[in-house]
């Protein structure tokens, strides 16, 4: 009788451990900007499935469009609808302008180890960045780099003057559309969803993505004539609300940064040869592509428009954007050697 009571006892207690547990796993909404096996979905799934085997937790990945643009998925982050974000500075600059930083042209190397060296050493990046983002409510968990910026356009050029009277997509910040005023085009600042028509219907004739973007969404077939100017890199940024995480136990935040360096270190691995193989498979789809990429004596031309983009961004953020800028370039030095 005693030991049926202290069984009964103890299946009720593991019953109300296991249901507490229970209670306590959850389900987190992550959105990103991407489709299926792109970048910023292969990250999101390496995270998903980090925090699926080494909790109870799982995590709803939604991509693009399954709830909006970029803007609305970072709404709903900041309104607390989902607890995590993927947004690139392309779209942030508008709510963080210090983010644009990533848009003053020639500012990262072209090579891609150096800047991955960047991204992992940067106090900038890794230290000053993650207290902007809070500002607006946000726990940065990492910035990352996608791919080397290319230019894709209704006919080949080689110099600024071609890009006269061309209208050029540009994300929605304002610096970026400084940097293709200096650069002699039109810029035309547009949400994703609006790329691929505006091509076709000629609204603009041309845009900037890294080559596994420009495969993926077919751009190709609507702009395709690539040219590599070398003047940056996609970048982009994983977050949570900063309420949400706030609120997690010590055990669960160092999860959720567990499974943020496992996702950061699977996509350094993802993007290595990337825009190679998806360049071959663009060539392979299409006859009509061309590749141009600008030599050294091409790209003075544009290089020599950067410093009035630089000091439109010094304008737009002040004191602390000219703070950011000298990390950032300090940081840079640091792994290319170069002033
Ligand atoms: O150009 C864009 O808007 C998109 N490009 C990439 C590489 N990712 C998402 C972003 O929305």
């Amino acid at each position: 009788m005693k030991a049926t009571k202290l069984l009964t006892t103890a299946s009720i207690g593991a019953l109300l451990f296991g249901m507490s547990a229970a209670a306590q796993s959850a389900n987190w909404r992550y959105a990103h900007e991407e489709f299926e096996g792109d970048v910023q979905d292969v990250f999101a799934v390496a995270f998903k499935e980090y925090i699926e085997e080494n909790s109870d937790n799982t995590v709803q990945i939604y991509r693009f469009g399954e709830l909006g643009e970029s803007d609305d998925i970072m709404e709903q982050t900041q309104a607390g609808i989902l607890q995590f974000v993927n947004q690139s500075p392309g779209f942030t600059g508008s709510l963080i302008p210090e983010a644009q930083i990533f848009f003053i042209p020639y500012l990262l190397p072209t090579d891609e180890e150096s800047v991955i060296e960047f991204f992992n050493t940067s106090e900038a990046i890794n230290e000053m960045f993650p207290e902007l983002y809070a500002e607006q409510g946000l726990e940065l968990l990492k910035m990352y780099p996608e791919g080397e910026m290319v230019v894709t356009l209704d006919e080949p050029f080689t110099s600024p003057d071609d890009l006269r009277g061309k209208n050029i997509r540009t994300m929605t910040n304002p610096l970026l559309s400084e940097t293709y005023r200096a650069f002699g085009a039109t810029p035309t600042p547009l949400p994703w969803g609006e790329v691929y028509g505006g091509l076709q219907t000629g609204i603009i004739q041309g845009q900037e993505n890294p080559i596994f973007w420009i495969e993926s969404g077919g751009l190709y077939e609507v702009s395709p004539h690539l040219v590599f100017t070398g003047h940056g890199w996609f970048t982009t940024a994983m977050m949570a609300n900063q309420d949400f995480f706030d609120g997690l136990s010590e055990e669960e935040q160092q999860l959720v940064r567990d499974a943020t360096e496992a996702a950061y270190e699977h996509i350094i691995d993802h993007i290595s040869g990337l825009a190679d193989e998806s360049l071959e498979k663009i060539q392979e789809a299409s006859d009509e592509v061309t590749v141009t990429r600008l030599d050294e004596d091409q790209i003075q031309a544009f290089r020599e428009r950067a410093p009035q983009v630089e000091e439109r961004f010094i304008e737009m953020t002040g004191e602390r954007g000219q703070e950011l800028l000298e990390q950032f370039k300090a940081d840079l030095e640091a792994v290319t050697g170069e002033e």
